[in-house]
């Protein structure tokens, strides 16, 4: 009895310490959880309330402090054109989510490497179209955000692969229709 009970303690602790929040948990980890109503309210302020916006969305600890962050990439005919769309990252704040990455004429997949800069996971970032060539952007924090467009410095052109974070082609849910 007593081993249970601590079970269920233990299992319901990371719900219990996000206490307020609507919590769903997504990605490959059940155990992990962001704030989807917290970055959907981020998003809206990113980008407004004018025209279509879908997103998809996975969870993934970028930094190894033990709380998600939420990797993000936007569908758009109002905001984004031919060469693709935002990437973003928004990371758990003390009143929210801040966004650390907001990479514009960004394509899926998006995929994190084992390697780091700065204490935070490298990602790779497909791009392509509108004139561009199609490839692959190796994104490096640099101690304060990702680089904001992939295909110019300081990110650069990689034939990485990494683990698939968002695939190719993600289930997008409405953020605003
Ligand atoms: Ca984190």
């Amino acid at each position: 009895m007593k081993t249970n009970f601590f079970k269920v303690l233990v299992a319901s602790l990371p719900a219990f310490l996000l206490a307020g929040c609507s919590t769903i948990g997504f990605g490959g980890d059940d155990d992990r959880s962001v704030d989807r109503g917290a970055i959907e309210d981020a998003l809206i302020e990113r980008f407004g309330r004018e025209g279509e916006i879908d997103y998809a969305m996975v969870s993934y600890d970028l930094d190894d402090d033990g709380r998600d962050e939420a990797i993000v990439h936007i569908r758009s005919n109002y905001y984004c054109g031919s060469g693709g769309c935002n990437a973003l990252v928004l990371t758990p704040d003390f009143n929210g989510y801040r966004i650390v990455m907001d990479a514009t004429v960004t394509r899926t997949p998006i995929a994190v490497l084992d390697s780091e800069t700065r204490g935070w996971s490298d990602l790779v970032v497909a791009y392509g179209g509108g004139g561009r060539d199609y490839g692959r952007a190796l994104m490096r924090f640099d101690g304060l955000s990702y680089p904001g467009n992939p295909t110019v410095a300081p990110a650069e052109r990689t034939s990485r692969r990494g683990d698939v974070l968002i695939s190719e082609d993600p289930d997008y849910r409405e953020l605003v229709d």
